[in-house]
């Protein structure tokens, strides 16, 4: 097998990127007896080891249940079923058991998750190609008539030693997150796209620390704070700080004293931090969310700020309305599932990122009056009232954080 040789062969779908969507797909996928090949960029163990969300909403939990995968995906994974909400150190538990009905999420950390997915497809057969370098996307936008008719879209990338490879397909699934190279293959002229600045920034920690008993929303003048369990003994944690900020701005003892001072707790226990960064909030969508035989996944279509933790389950969603509607496309010839794929994933996107935004105000404006004026912070203290004292508001707060 010499450098710069071209392999040629062929699959049904393409996916490009293991992230949450991309591993989602491919399983979902190899369950309704669609063809795949997994291209992801970096190796098994980096992915493995990417740290990133904690919660998977109810109704992520719902598409591993209805596609048999729950059990081995989620096994030992706690109930996400209340919330802290600290004003000023005084404590609000919102029990979402019980305003959602049952309706509630699983805590586990992203990449228990990703190894999890990795191995179920692995150990079913599933082709998943780490280290795939250059990936590059043709004729997209060609009809395709099905594998090796060579009209059909095809991706080339260069494997882990060197050889150029080539991969004729019906479909490409590009997975590949926000810096990723699907995205760019859309003409702009094809697209729309939105983008917004939140304004604030957050500086985010991820610590050996005690976690919280329940995940925790801090509000005070100091400015926001939050703190998640990732594992029985480390923790996230979440301050809000300018949008400019660098992570080398906050070392150890203003980080914990921060948490201490919003969190309302001196005795806050700190512990050794092992990875901190500064996360933009920005919130991206590209509309549609397909060109051609490309269809857009997760991060590649849309990204939104953690504030609600609904990144990771958007990519799943969207996963999972692509991977049914492959199935029709292939086993029964009906592509319009595939026709309203955008659509149907969109009216979620943005049911999201008006969650997202709606409770970002709320906890940031309540806080700190320098961000928006007293007048609103008196308006977002007022919502926060409603949310604690208002059964149909916390109601629709719990529909929200469930998902769908
Ligand atoms: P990912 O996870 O970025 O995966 C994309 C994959 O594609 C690969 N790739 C390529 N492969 C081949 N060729 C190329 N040219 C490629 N370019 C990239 C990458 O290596 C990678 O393996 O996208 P995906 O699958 O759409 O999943 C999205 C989620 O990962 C993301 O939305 C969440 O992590 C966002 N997020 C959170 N979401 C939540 O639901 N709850 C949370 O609490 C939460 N917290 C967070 C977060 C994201 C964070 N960061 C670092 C952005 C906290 C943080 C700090």
């Amino acid at each position: 097998m010499g450098y710069n040789t071209t392999m040629r062969e062929s699959s049904r779908v393409v996916v490009i990127g293991a992230g949450p969507a991309g591993l989602t797909l491919a399983n979902l996928l190899r369950l309704a007896g669609v063809g795949c090949v997994v291209l992801e960029r970096q190796s098994r163990s980096y992915v493995e080891q990417r740290q990133r969300a904690g919660v998977l909403d109810y109704a992520s939990r719902r598409i591993f249940e209805e596609w048999g995968l729950a059990e081995t995906l989620l096994a030992g994974a706690p109930e996400d079923h209340a919330i802290e909400i600290r004003v000023d150190g005084d404590p609000h538990v919102l029990d979402l058991r019980a305003l959602s009905g049952g309706r509630t999420g699983r805590a586990i950390p992203q990449q228990m998750l990703i190894t999890r997915l990795m191995t179920a497809f692995l150990e079913n057969g599933g082709d998943l190609r780490f280290d795939a370098g250059d990936v590059a996307l043709h004729d997209i936008d060609a009809p395709g008539l099905g594998p090796g008719s060579g009209s059909g879209p095809r991706v080339t990338y260069r494997d882990a030693e060197g050889a150029v490879r080539e991969i004729a397909c019906d479909y490409v699934a590009g997975c590949d997150g926000h810096h990723g190279v699907t995205r760019t293959a859309v003409p702009p002229r094809a697209a729309t796209t939105y983008t917004y600045d939140h304004g604030i920034g957050w500086f985010t920690v991820l610590a050996d620390a005690p976690p919280p008993r329940l995940p925790l929303f801090a509000i005070s003048s100091h400015g926001f704070a939050a703190q998640f369990q990732r594992g029985p003994a480390a923790c996230r944690l979440y301050l809000e700080c300018a949008p400019d900020d660098a992570p080398d701005d906050w070392n150890d003892e203003r980080i914990w004293k921060q948490a201490r001072l919003r969190l309302g707790d001196e005795t806050l226990p700190a512990g050794p931090i092992v990875d901190k960064g500064v996360v933009e909030m920005r919130s991206f969508v590209i509309d549609p969310m397909r060109y051609g035989r490309l269809f857009l996944v997760g991060d590649a279509a849309h990204i939104i700020t953690p504030m609600g933790g609904k990144g990771m389950n958007l990519a799943i969603g969207d996963a999972d309305v692509l991977a049914r509607a492959l199935r029709a496309a292939v086993r029964d010839g009906d592509e319009e599932p595939l026709a309203a794929y955008s659509a149907t994933c969109l009216r979620r996107v943005w049911n999201q990122q008006e969650f997202s935004r709606w409770l970002t105000e709320l906890v940031h404006e309540s806080g700190d009056a320098s961000l928006a004026g007293t007048f609103r912070r008196q308006l977002a203290r007022a919502r926060l009232d409603r949310l604690f004292a208002s059964a149909p508001a916390g109601h629709a707060f719990a529909d929200l954080l469930a998902g769908g």
